[in-house]
């Protein structure tokens, strides 16, 4: 028998979007017993690497690393092909997880939640989606990620270009062909650094359309050999725990040296040369401890790749425009293969849209306040509403009816207990949400930390029939001012980034990682659920926290 009209389908719990974060939660609710449903915008499982199919799409964290590490089973079923997989083999390991564990039956594609709500009389929460379902559940888990709704900038004129265009995080299956063709890309961040070059090969001209110059380090990716390949498997144990443990998630780390200014120039040489030749984060995390909280040793580190840009890019004028004058690290670390290399093709040209501005998009293409230029396509590799963005596209409303966007944006500011939970919201949870470690992590790793948190928490409500669970305001007003503390020591908040919310027109500038590290932050969430989750209203009956 179908579903009625106006039928309300009563579940355990729901759960947003089915990436990492969405797939992991539904293994853990089913072997805790809760009734779940997982829904997913998507045709297909796999978040933002379903979406991103952009040209030259890969991951920047080891990929040995860059997984789930609660089976052990699955770790080694699993082999890697290389240091930093493709898109496509991200996809195919999220499509054998969810394959492995017999996931698909309790996930629906194709359906957006379009609203949460809250409803206080039988503390559940009603779901609507566009498919026009109505659900019912105790409990609602987010699951959307940080870094998952598009920022298309509101050019003027883009309705009028006649050629194509894409968003990179919008990719669509069929190959995009841009054999012979015109090509503009807007955005240089970890997005258009990693396009630009693939990009470019096939494209008759390639014109790139860059507003903040940007440091980028080799990525030195490498085919896995099959030594390393058993080496991963058999350390699975002492990865898992190094990972857990550090402060960004990732294992086998070298302690950096405490401070640049602590050395003397030739030292720092040798220490970043060798990070330069290593490839990937080690010049960040494996050289100096201080790069991102002293601004004299980060200017050591700044410097260095200045200096390795201009030896790269012949062209002086556009060696100058790819010299970047932040401070290195505030702005998410990009790593690439062949990014400034690229500049040095016949094929590619660079326009500077600080100094002369995009105007509009024209029927032909783009103008900027010094003339224009004609495509046929145009890649806008912009970037996110990052942190809250993903969460806003769903309506969702705690008590009194008061929605998310309304409480963090036009009253008291983002402010969550953990990152995990908001006060006004019980028995909602936020997996990665905003002042979390999240996207200054490996994420992976703080995916399954904020899953397992939450699915303990589930466990211990129903064990002592607890009803609602709830973030104290004073909680959250302490933790978020302990975020904001620990963020304003460093060096970050002195940049303009999707990391403060400044890529958006009108958003709030407010930092909203938690800097603390992953250790610490693991530990003291452990350290409030074994205190019977202090912090919280715990209530066995409907009243009002
Ligand atoms: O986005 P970004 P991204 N006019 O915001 C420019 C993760 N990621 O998609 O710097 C002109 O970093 C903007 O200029 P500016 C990773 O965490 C991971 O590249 O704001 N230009 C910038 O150059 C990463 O940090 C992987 O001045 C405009 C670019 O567009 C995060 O996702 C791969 C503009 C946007 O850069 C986001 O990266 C890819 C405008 N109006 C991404 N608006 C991995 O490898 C924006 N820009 C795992």
């Amino acid at each position: 028998m179908g579903i009625q009209k106006d039928q309300i389908i009563n579940l355990d719990a729901i759960v947003v979007g089915a990436g990492f974060s969405g797939l992991y939660m539904l293994y853990r609710f089913r072997k805790a017993g809760l009734n779940t449903q997982v829904f997913e915008s998507a045709d297909g499982v796999g978040g933002v690497w379903h979406k991103n199919r952009y040209p030259g799409a890969r991951c920047d964290n080891e990929s040995y690393q860059y997984n789930y590490t609660f089976s052990e089973e699955l770790y080694k079923e699993w082999t890697w092909s290389s240091r930093y997989p493709e898109q496509s083999e991200i996809l195919d390991y999220l499509n054998y997880v969810a394959d492995k564990f017999d996931l698909r039956r309790d996930l629906q594609l194709n359906t957006k939640i379009t609203a949460a709500r809250y409803n206080e009389e039988d503390n559940r929460w009603k779901i609507e989606t566009d498919a026009g379902t109505k659900y019912s559940a105790k409990y609602f888990i987010t699951g959307v990620g940080c870094l998952s709704a598009a920022n298309v900038p509101n050019f003027k004129g883009l309705d009028s270009f006649e050629g194509e265009w894409y968003h990179t995080s919008q990719w669509p299956k069929e190959k995009v062909d841009f054999t012979g063709k015109r090509v503009g890309v807007i955005g240089t961040g970890s997005t258009g650094v990693q396009a630009i070059p693939v990009i470019a090969k096939e494209a008759g001209h390639l014109t790139v359309f860059q507003r903040t110059a940007q440091y980028s380090v080799p990525a030195r990716n490498y085919t896995y050999d099959y030594e390393t390949i058993q080496k991963a498997k058999e350390n699975f144990q002492e990865t898992k725990r190094q990972m857990r443990e550090s402060f960004v998630g990732s294992a086998h780390i070298e302690e950096p040296r405490p401070s640049a200014i602590e050395d003397t120039p030739e030292e720092q040489e040798k220490v970043y040369e060798r990070a330069w030749e290593k490839g990937g984060a080690s010049l960040l995390l494996e050289t100096y401890a201080d790069l991102l909280a002293n601004d004299e040793s980060n200017e050591t580190a700044s410097e260095f790749v200045r200096k390795k840009i201009n030896q790269i890019v012949k062209d002086p004028e556009t060696a100058k425009k790819l010299t970047p004058t932040y401070r290195i690290g505030t702005k998410r670390i990009v790593m690439d293969t062949n990014y400034f290399e690229t500049y040095n093709r016949e094929n590619v040209s660079l326009v500077d849209v600080k100094a002369n501005p995009i105007v509009e998009i024209t029927p032909k293409g783009i103008k900027t306040t010094n003339g224009e230029y004609e495509l046929d396509m145009i890649v806008f590799a912009t970037g996110y509403d990052a942190m809250t963005g993903s969460l806003f596209k769903i309506d969702i409303r705690g008590r009194n009816g008061i929605s998310l966007q309304e409480k963090w944006e036009n009253g008291e500011q983002t402010r969550t207990y953990l990152g995990v939970a908001t006060a006004g919201f019980p028995n909602m949870f936020m997996i990665t949400g905003p002042e979390s470690p999240s996207v200054f992590s490996n994420v992976p790793v703080s995916i399954e930390q904020h899953v397992e948190w939450i699915s303990d928490c589930i466990e211990y409500l129903r064990e002592h029939d607890i009803e609602v669970v709830e973030a104290k305001v004073e909680s959250e007003d302490e933790w978020s001012k302990h975020c904001r503390e620990v963020g304003e020591s460093l060096l970050f908040v002195k940049t303009d980034s999707w990391y403060t919310g400044a890529n958006i027109p009108g958003k709030p500038r407010r930092f909203l990682i938690y800097l603390g590290g992953v250790g610490p932050y693991r530990e003291k969430c452990s350290e409030i659920a074994a205190n019977g989750y202090e912090g919280f209203s715990l209530l066995t009956s409907l009243k009002k926290a």
